[in-house]
């Protein structure tokens, strides 16, 4: 089982980035874009090497999120809150808070996308206001990535409303009284969730941290999600 386990990390560590086609075309397209932007395989590893001891961290639901997952360890129980079948995007921040205020003298730490961000944003007041210092990841890649990867695959890269065009997420942050770290080079990943959590745990403030990251997309939840339903039931058989 260790040597199982030591060939999954290096597989992990050797991963640096998505390379299905789409993929390589997106990395290729942003680097003419201006802006730098991580590979969000390469962000969760960082993350998880800077992770502090004693760590609670929530999960949420979409694409990067899903890939998360893979790049956490935990030594004890009662630490990782994924909404795994629960499904619902919005999840993990309202999560984390909900975590710390049980448990304060833990190290609390959330991961959203940055439209599942959108959805849940608004409870950085709520930190604010009540005193629950927690510390926010957001992973913008400036997509809905998840839906889009479905489409990509089963619509031959045809999407729509895949696209987000956000504002800053550290600038609404410190609007709302909060610290604001935004993150667009690897080598500042681990320093960020450092300091954030240092200032959770000394400071008592919230911290949101906005990491850049580029549009490539890891594997769906469902590789069938859209192809055609088989219908088993007669009554059924007009629905395809
Ligand atoms: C409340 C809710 N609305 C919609 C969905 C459908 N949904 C699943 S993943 C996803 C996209 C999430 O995008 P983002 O948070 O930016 O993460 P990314 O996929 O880009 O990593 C959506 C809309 C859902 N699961 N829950
Ligand atoms: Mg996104």
């Amino acid at each position: 089982m260790q040597a199982e386990k030591a060939a999954w990390e290096e597989e992990l560590t050797n991963w640096t980035h998505e390379k299905d086609a789409y993929s390589l075309d997106m990395i290729e397209e942003q680097k003419k874009e201006p802006g730098s932007y991580l590979h969000p395989r390469q962000v969760l590893r960082e993350l998880e090497k800077a992770m502090p001891e004693d760590v609670m961290v929530s999960t949420d639901i979409g694409n990067i999120n899903s890939v998360a997952n893979s790049y956490l360890r935990f030594e004890k129980p009662r630490s990782f809150f994924a909404a795994m079948s629960f499904g619902n995007c919005g999840y993990a921040f309202p999560t984390i808070i909900g975590a710390k205020v049980a448990a304060p003298h833990r190290p609390a730490v959330s991961y959203a996308g940055d439209g599942a961000w959108g959805m849940s944003l608004m409870e950085t007041m709520t930190c604010v206001r009540h005193n629950i210092p927690v510390t926010a990841v957001v992973f913008h890649n400036r997509q809905w990535g998840a839906e889009k990867k479905n489409q990509v695959d089963f619509y031959n890269r045809r999407f729509v409303a895949g696209e987000l065009d956000n504002q800053s997420f550290a600038e609404i942050a410190r609007a709302m009284g909060a610290e604001g770290i935004t993150v667009d080079k690897l080598e500042d990943v681990g320093p960020a969730l450092k300091k954030a959590i240092d200032m959770q745990m000394n400071e008592g403030k919230t911290t949101i941290i906005e990491i850049m990251c580029t549009r490539e997309l890891g594997d769906p939840f469902r590789r069938d999600a859209l192809s055609k339903p088989i219908r088993h039931l007669d009554k059924y058989k007009d629905y395809v």
